[in-house]
């Protein structure tokens, strides 16, 4: 999305990735302590300042939580200077708290931006996901088929198979008998402790060596991966999944009608979008924040659906004369 200003083609997404830079520095330098709560807030602090400096009338359609339990980045929090282009945010401070508190692998800051209204609302719930990237026959994959018939077709399209394709699900309890079913096609898998925004994206990246990611990650990530999906290029379907009565209560009062709707990409993400990310610690999409004394180096991923165009970006910081949120 561009936003038009005075008939200057902003891409908002290239301000938006100073925030997640900063965001990017301030939890990596908390890395490893073992306090994921700390390195969330870190995160979550720096995006936020960095976001309020950016001359839009900016609203967290998805954030933190809800205003009871966070106070930074809350869902429903106002941000940016209040004027100019009205944008709505889902974003994810620290995506892989756990891993960024053990000064392990794969933790992102990840902002998705689009105009008002155009993000579906997630509740924070768990959403089960099935992706795959670009250039394959609309409609190849669906969350309602079983992984042989999902895999069988990807095949078919690809030209190649099913024990050619490599296939990305989170490593949960809950992913047991998926994972067995997978394996039983012959297919290879990929399991990941933690990120399955970076999974989603992957399934798009041909260097990645992963062909499609299936299975149950947060509702959040998903909007976060349909969003990249969108300007990247990619095939996304998810439907809520809901763990207790409350859960359910908790997206009715949202206004989702339909707790059982199945949603593809164009349902969670509408018109223009653009989505930025910086490496907190190293990872398969990116390297994480290098810090030496007051320098620092930051890689990030700045995607804009309109025009389509990829962007990794590296920067170097020096930190005496910008200090982290003026970067
Ligand atoms: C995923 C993953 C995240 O949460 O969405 C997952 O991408 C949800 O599942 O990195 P669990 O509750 O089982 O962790 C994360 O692991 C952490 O936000």
């Amino acid at each position: 999305m561009m936003a038009q200003l005075g008939g200057v083609n902003r891409n908002l997404a290239l301000e938006a990735v100073r925030a997640t830079e900063a965001a990017a520095i301030a939890s990596s330098s908390v890395m490893g302590r073992g306090d994921e709560e700390l390195a969330d807030r870190s995160a979550a602090e720096a995006l936020r300042t960095a976001l309020n400096g950016m001359y839009i009338d900016g609203r967290v359609v998805i954030g933190e939580g809800d205003e009871d339990h966070t106070s930074v980045l809350f869902t429903g929090e106002k941000v940016g200077t209040g004027e100019g282009a009205k944008i709505d945010f889902a974003l994810e401070p620290l995506e892989c708290i756990t891993s960024a508190a053990k000064g392990g692998p794969n933790a992102l800051s990840i902002v998705a931006m689009a105009g008002r209204g155009q993000l579906f609302q997630a509740p924070p719930v768990y959403m089960n996901k099935i992706a795959v990237g670009g250039g394959l026959p609309d409609g190849i994959i669906d969350l309602d088929a079983t992984p042989e018939e999902n895999l069988r077709a990807i095949a078919d399209a690809k030209g190649c198979e099913v024990s050619d394709l490599v296939v990305c699900v989170l490593e949960r309890p809950r992913h047991e008998a998926i994972i067995s079913s997978i394996r039983e096609t012959g297919a290879r898998i990929k399991l990941i402790p933690d990120g399955d925004v970076s999974a989603v994206i992957a399934t798009s990246q041909q260097q990645s060596g992963i062909d499609v990611y299936i299975g149950i990650g947060g509702a959040l990530e998903g909007v976060l991966g349909a969003v990249a999906l969108k300007c990247i290029g990619g095939q996304f379907q998810g439907r809520l999944v809901f763990r207790s009565p409350e859960e359910r209560k908790i997206a009715h009062d949202m206004d989702i009608e339909d707790l059982d709707r199945k949603y593809a990409l164009d349902d969670l993400v509408k018109g223009n979008v653009m989505f930025a990310a910086t490496g907190v610690t190293d990872g398969a999409l990116l390297r994480g924040v290098q810090r030496v004394g007051s320098y620092a180096q930051t890689h990030s991923l700045v995607m804009n659906s309109q025009s389509g165009t990829v962007r990794f970006v590296e920067a170097h910081h020096d930190l005496d004369r910008a200090g982290i949120l003026e970067l």
